[in-house]
This record gives C-alpha cells, sequence and structure tokens, in this order.
C-alpha cells in the first residue's frame, strides 16, 4: 500500500490532493468514458463503470467542482424497479414457474402443494402463482375427489415472465417492453414504477480527463516564489455573495417603530419625550379627567410603585383647577364627577398605563406658552397595563400617539388626519365606531380590513380631549385636541405573521428570524 501511496503522489504532483478525492478513480474512468462516447446517462456509467448509480452520482458532483469540465442535465424519469417478489423471480424464477415445479404430471392436492416449502417460499406471490398458472394453462382444478387437487397440463413452462423481468433489467425505462405485459407484472407486484433522477453527463467547454484543482487564493508565499506562473487559479466567481457579516439588526418592533416615526415625521409632527415609565397618577389620570375612582386606577389594571410611591409636586394652580374639575367641572360647562378630589390619590406613583400621559404634560407646558401656538406632538414609547396575559397581550405594549392641538378642530380634521395618516401605512378604507374614554368626547375606534387576514381589524382609538381635560390647563377655550393611538405591537405582529407576541418579544424570540426579517412597508 505504501509504495502505491508514494507512486500515486509522484504522479499527481501539484495536484496530489485531488488524488485523494473521494472516488478519483471513478472521475478519471468516468471523464475517459465520456471522452470516448461524447455523452452517457448515469445509469449507462453505473453499468460501464461497474459501481453502483450513487458513486456514479458522486463522481459527477465532484467532478462538477470543476468549472465547465462536464455539462450535467438532471433528467427525471420514470423507471420501472423490481419488487421484492420481482427480484425473487428475476434471481429464482417467476412464482408460476418455480410453482409447476411441485406440480407432479398427476397433479397434487391443493392442501399438499400449499403445504410444500416452495408454495410457502412464495410468500404472497403463491396465490397469485397458481391463478398464473391456471391463466397460462398449465395446470387445472380437479375436485374429482371432493378435495381440491390441481392436475398439470403441461411438461414444459418456458418463464416468459422472467424473461421479460430480464428485458426490464436491462431496459429499466421500460420502453422496450409492451405495455399490457408490463401492466401484467404490475398488477401481479413484480414490479413498479418510480420516478427516478438520472444525469445526463456531456463534454463542459473545459473538457478535460485530467482534473487539476485550480488554486482558490492566490497566497503572498506564491508571488514571493513566483510560483503562481505555473499555477491554474480557479476563476474568481465575482457574483458570489460574501459572508454574510454577522451585524447588529433592528428587532422588528423597532423596524415598525421606525416606519411610524418617519411617518409622523413626514406629517411634520414633533416627537415628544418619552423617558419617563414612572408616572404619578396625576399626569396620567387626573390631568385627563380620568376620575379618582375609574377601575383603570385600581391594582387590578395599573402597576402602581412602592418606591418612589408618591409624587409631591404638581403645579399647585394646576392642581387646584383640576380637584375643581374632577370635584363640579372648574366652571368650564361641565358639572364634573360630582366626588371628593383626594391629593393622596393623584400622588401615587404607577408605571403609565399609556403615553397620553406625555400628551398630557406636553399640553399643560403648551398653555403655559402666550399666545397659543398650534402643536403637532406624537409618541412611541413602552406603556405598562396589569392586564390579564394572552397570546395578544403582555403586560407591557408600545403606544402610538398622535396629538394636534389647534383653534376650533372638528371632528371631522381628526377623521381626515386618521385618513392622512393610515393611508400612509397602506391602510386604506377606515370605519370609525363610536368608543369612550374618560379624556376624549366624541371617541372613536378606528376599524379597517386586512386583505391579509381576510377579517376587519381594530387599528386604534382615537378622540377630541374634553375641554375638563384642556381647560384647566389654561388653553384658550377655542382650542380643540384632537388625538389618536394604537400599539406598534399589533401591526408588527401582522406584518411578520406572529400569532402570538412571546415569539415577538421575550427570551423566546428568533433573532435570525428578526434578523432576516426584511424593514417593513406594512
Ligand atoms: O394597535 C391596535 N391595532 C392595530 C394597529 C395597526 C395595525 O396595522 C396592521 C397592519 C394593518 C393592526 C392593528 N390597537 C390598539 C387595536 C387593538 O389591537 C386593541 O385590541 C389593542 N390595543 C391596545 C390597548 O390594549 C389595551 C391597541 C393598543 C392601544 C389602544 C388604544 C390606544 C393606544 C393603543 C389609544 C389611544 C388614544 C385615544 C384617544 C386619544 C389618545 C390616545
Amino acid at each position: 500500500m505504501h509504495g502505491r501511496l508514494v507512486w500515486w503522489i509522484l504522479a499527481f504532483g501539484s495536484c496530489w490532493p485531488i488524488a485523494l478525492m473521494p472516488g478519483f478513480g471513478v472521475c478519471r474512468q468516468l471523464l475517459e468514458y465520456i471522452e470516448a462516447k461524447g455523452a452517457a446517462d448515469a445509469q449507462a456509467l453505473a453499468k460501464a463503470l461497474k459501481c453502483a448509480p450513487e458513486v456514479v452520482v458522486g463522481a459527477i458532483k465532484s467532478i462538477q467542482t470543476f468549472e465547465n469540465v462536464i455539462n450535467v442535465a438532471e433528467v427525471k424519469q420514470q423507471l420501472w424497479q423490481f419488487t421484492k417478489d420481482g427480484q425473487d423471480a428475476l434471481q429464482k424464477g417467476s412464482p408460476e414457474v418455480r410453482l409447476m415445479s411441485v406440480i407432479p404430471a398427476e397433479g397434487i392436492a391443493a392442501s399438499d402443494l400449499e403445504a410444500s416449502p416452495v408454495y410457502k417460499g412464495l410468500g404472497d406471490a403463491a396465490k397469485p402463482s397458481i391463478g398464473q398458472a391456471m391463466k397460462n394453462k398449465w395446470i387445472a382444478i380437479d375436485k374429482s375427489s371432493g378435495a381440491v387437487a390441481y392436475v398439470r397440463k403441461v411438461t414444459e413452462v418456458p418463464d416468459e415472465t422472467q424473461k421479460v423481468l430480464a428485458q426490464l433489467q436491462k431496459d429499466p425505462s421500460g420502453k422496450s417492453t409492451d405495455d399490457k405485459v408490463l401492466k401484467d407484472l404490475k398488477k401481479r407486484k413484480l414490479v413498479e414504477q418510480k420516478s427516478v433522477t438520472t444525469y445526463n453527463v456531456t463534454k463542459g467547454s473545459a473538457f478535460t480527463t485530467t482534473l487539476r484543482k485550480g488554486e482558490a487564493d492566490l497566497t503572498a508565499d506564491m508571488l514571493a516564489d513566483g510560483s503562481w506562473k505555473s499555477k491554474d487559479f480557479k476563476p474568481f466567481n465575482l457574483a458570489a455573495d460574501g459572508v454574510p457579516v454577522s451585524r447588529g439588526t433592528l428587532h422588528p418592533l423597532l423596524k415598525v417603530r421606525e416606519e411610524y416615526r418617519q411617518i409622523f415625521l413626514e406629517m411634520g409632527f414633533e416627537e415628544m419625550p418619552t423617558s419617563r415609565f414612572v408616572e404619578s397618577s396625576f399626569w396620567n389620570f387626573d390631568a385627563l379627567f380620568q376620575p379618582q375612582q375609574h377601575p383603570a386606577r385600581d391594582a387590578h389594571d395599573t402597576f402602581f410603585m412602592t418606591a418612589p410611591e408618591t409624587s409631591a409636586s404638581f403645579p399647585a394652580d394646576y392642581e387646584e383647577r383640576v380637584k375643581n374639575t374632577h370635584e363640579n367641572g372648574g366652571g368650564y360647562e361641565s358639572i364634573g364627577y360630582q366626588y371628593n378630589w383626594e391629593r393622596s390619590e393623584a400622588e401615587k406613583n404607577l408605571l403609565r398605563t399609556h403615553t397620553t400621559a406625555v400628551s398630557a404634560r406636553m399640553l399643560y407646558k403648551l398653555a403655559q406658552q402666550k399666545p397659543f401656538k398650534p402643536v403637532k406632538y406624537f409618541s412611541i414609547d413602552r406603556v405598562f397595563r396589569n392586564e390579564t396575559l394572552d397570546a395578544t397581550h403582555l403586560a407591557e405594549f408600545h403606544q402610538i400617539e398622535g396629538v394636534i392641538a389647534d383653534y376650533n378642530l372638528t371632528l371631522g380634521d381628526l377623521m381626515g388626519t386618521l385618513h392622512n395618516f393610515f393611508t400612509r401605512l397602506g391602510i386604506h378604507d377606515l370605519r370609525f365606531k363610536p368608543a369612550y374614554n374618560p379624556y376624549t368626547e366624541p371617541s372613536m375606534e378606528v376599524f379597517s380590513y386586512h386583505a391579509g387576514l381576510d377579517k376587519v381589524v381594530e387599528i386604534g382609538n382615537s378622540g377630541m380631549f374634553r375641554p375638563e381635560m384642556l381647560r384647566p390647563m389654561g388653553l384658550p377655550e377655542d382650542v380643540v385636541v384632537i388625538a389618536w393611538g394604537l400599539s406598534v405591537e399589533r401591526p408588527t405582529m401582522i406584518k411578520y405573521g406572529y400569532s402570538n407576541i412571546r415569539d415577538l418579544i421575550g427570551p423566546k424570540v428568533d433573532l435570525t428570524a428578526a434578523q432576516s426579517a426584511p424593514l417593513v412597508r406594512l
């Protein structure tokens, strides 16, 4: 063995690695066969090279790593293959002929026949073989003795079936076998048709019988010792994709958030500062004219802080007006909620339940700037609600909010703005449904038909902030503020086809999917 390897190395010099390539011998033989024949398919090659078809396919695959040495056309062929019984018939003779070997000239009782090892050896082909022998008029049934017996009608039984099977083995395409015969063999479960992928191999533009693996890299050593001059280099595949650069990527949620952000900025909105998850009940609820006994203000819906548990500072004059408005409408053509407003309630800190708390702060600040200047604000950030968790709800989500403050805005302006906003998201035929929010009147839920889901989806909520919210801030009476809100999670789940929010957020997020997820176009 050792001597031969040395011979190999000497024989193949620079391309010795090829010699070690699996089935190299087969590669060379295959190429010489093609050289001689010009073309061949894998079946013919396997027969010619006396090796298994898969070895030929392996060789074809490795030769294909050499550019343009061979052309390979994949051909799907319906080929006839032998079943187990078919194999047996080919090797040992057809079931009916083997059956005849145990039927003597004087005939045989059915029971004896069925007890014979040959009959048993025929397995499932046993019973049909009697039928076949009968059909071939080799035997006949004789019940004269009461018991079923088989009488032999012929001496010689030529094995046509085995001949046909041998023919089929030579040409598994079945082209040289009569269709009716093929159907009969199939019915007798001796053969079955299989779709086989075969390969037609022809000479390539760089056909050669001596494979020389081109150099993949031009190395410094080659340059230094000039050996590059005598080397073959594999052609550079300039179209090859580079190695994917592992890079950071935006989480789908942040991609959608960016999409919404761009739309607001294009519409001339200014982003509100939202980096304050911990808010006081005053700004989160009271400033929004949400009564202190409102169900959303209890721990079932809201995460109250234990530290810092309370906030002390609210603009005193404003607080007074908020108190009065809650208690009796504050003189703003409202009767308020007719209850005793507690400062202690307003002091309670919580995780904000909506970014509308930020809108309240911004509108209050705006109201302090005289004269009033119309504004368009937006916010996109996390809000927290102690809600029952389900496939589409976590205890936090990203709220998107748009706010427009201007003189004498109408509900029509709100609807128009919603059309303008959602159209930029590719969402058209909006439907509005009256709704209720403690801080807006009128309020509307917004719906739209979603082709992908083939259903009408609630895509947001909206309304006109109540005077009981705006007037205590000091905004002029004829200033109206329209606003709307939606989440980032819902459109992201719909866009990326997430049915469970936990696949989108949390420890189970499949980052690869996130990485490969394209920048959205909602
Ligand atoms: O996002 C929501 N739905 C939605 C949005 C876009 C979308 O895009 C698809 C590509 C087409 C699909 C769906 N919703 C709001 C509607 C529902 O999902 C709702 O069941 C869940 N809502 C959240 C609150 O759940 C308790 C979404 C969240 C929401 C609801 C209301 C507001 C904000 C977020 C608001 C408000 C508001 C109202 C008036 C004034 C100021 C703010």
